[in-house]
């Protein structure tokens, strides 16, 4: 494979407000050296209505704007009708939205603004809860995690909601998954979504030391485990094709688990549970990326 240079040029400036470890704030800094500066981006409500700071200062160093929590794919297809018609074509307008953002609240714009195939690159930064507001539960908390509105001693009962395969049904042209922890890979599937019109999909999975209750020195090690435990398979979804990245170096999804404080209250029968739907999820995969 074709060897990637990462810019130099940073985008996330100093002062932000992440937490110290945020991974979501690792992972900005690569989209936005990824981007470019030809590039506006929409921020629903989330952790990154604060993280820029305060008006009239900001550390976003491109054009951004701050939306309504459900409105995602609908500012980002305004913006991009609006730099239509001022003859810009060239301008990348982005949405850079949480997981409850994404899977839940802001499901419908983003669903309407796919079925028309608007031309945005549209990033889900998934910590797989409510992180703004104090770690509530989204359809994107995996199974038998603990969060404030899933305790211990009742912790989330349903599994994480497929939003890959929701998009891909929307007969997108493009939807990838990533992670900090794989760099070059981000970059490199940042550099296909930025040659491709049409709506295009990027969900990039970001732990976060006080949601998940890590240390924040471990985040990008937390990160690296999801994809070796199979719990987030980085692969691609191109025009309904599924391409799959075999990941070499797999581990048990226990290795994951255990670094985490939100699964602390897990049984080993638990574990198990997660290991077997882990499992299946992979074969479920593998079967779409044979079709
Ligand atoms: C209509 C509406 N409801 C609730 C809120 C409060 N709110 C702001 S951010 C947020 C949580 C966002 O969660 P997510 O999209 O996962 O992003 P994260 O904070 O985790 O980065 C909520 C509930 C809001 N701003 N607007
Ligand atoms: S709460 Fe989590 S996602 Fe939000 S800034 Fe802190 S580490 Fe990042
Ligand atoms: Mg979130």
């Amino acid at each position: 494979m074709k060897r990637i240079e990462i810019p130099s040029i940073e985008n996330l400036g100093h002062g932000h407000l992440a937490c110290a470890g945020c991974g979501a704030a690792v992972g900005m800094r690569l989209t936005l050296k990824a981007l470019g500066e030809k590039a506006v981006m929409v921020f629903p409500a989330s952790c990154w209505s604060i993280i820029p700071g305060n008006w009239p200062h900001s550390s976003i160093r491109i054009p951004h704007i701050h939306a309504g929590f459900v409105t995602g794919g609908a500012t980002a297809s305004g913006l991009r009708a609006a730099l239509d018609i001022r003859g810009d074509h060239e301008t990348i307008v982005t949405v850079w939205a949480g997981d409850g953002g994404t899977f839940d609240i802001g499901l419908q714009a983003l669903s309407g603004a796919a079925e028309r195939n608007e031309d945005f690159i549209y990033i889900c930064n998934d910590n797989e809860a409510y992180m703004n507001t104090g770690t509530q539960r989204s359809a994107a908390t995996p199974f038998l995690a603990w969060t404030t509105t899933t305790p211990a001693q009742q912790p989330k009962e349903n599994p994480k909601k497929d939003i890959m395969a929701i998009m891909a049904d929307h007969r997108i042209p493009y939807a990838a998954t990533v992670t900090a922890a794989y760099p070059e890979d981000f970059f490199r599937k940042m550099e296909k979504a930025k040659r491709i019109r049409g709506t295009r999909f990027i969900h990039l999975l970001s732990p976060c030391p006080p949601g998940w209750k890590i240390p924040s020195e471990r985040t990008i090690q937390i990160a690296r485990l999801a994809v070796r435990s199979r719990v987030f398979p980085l692969y691609e979804i191109e025009n309904g094709k599924y391409i799959l990245q075999e990941e070499s170096r797999t581990v048990p999804v226990k290795e994951y688990l255990r670094l985490q404080g939100r699964f602390g209250h897990l049984t080993e029968q638990n574990i198990e549970e997660i290991q077997k739907r882990a499992d299946e999820e992979w074969e479920r995969l593998l079967k779409r990326a044979r079709c």
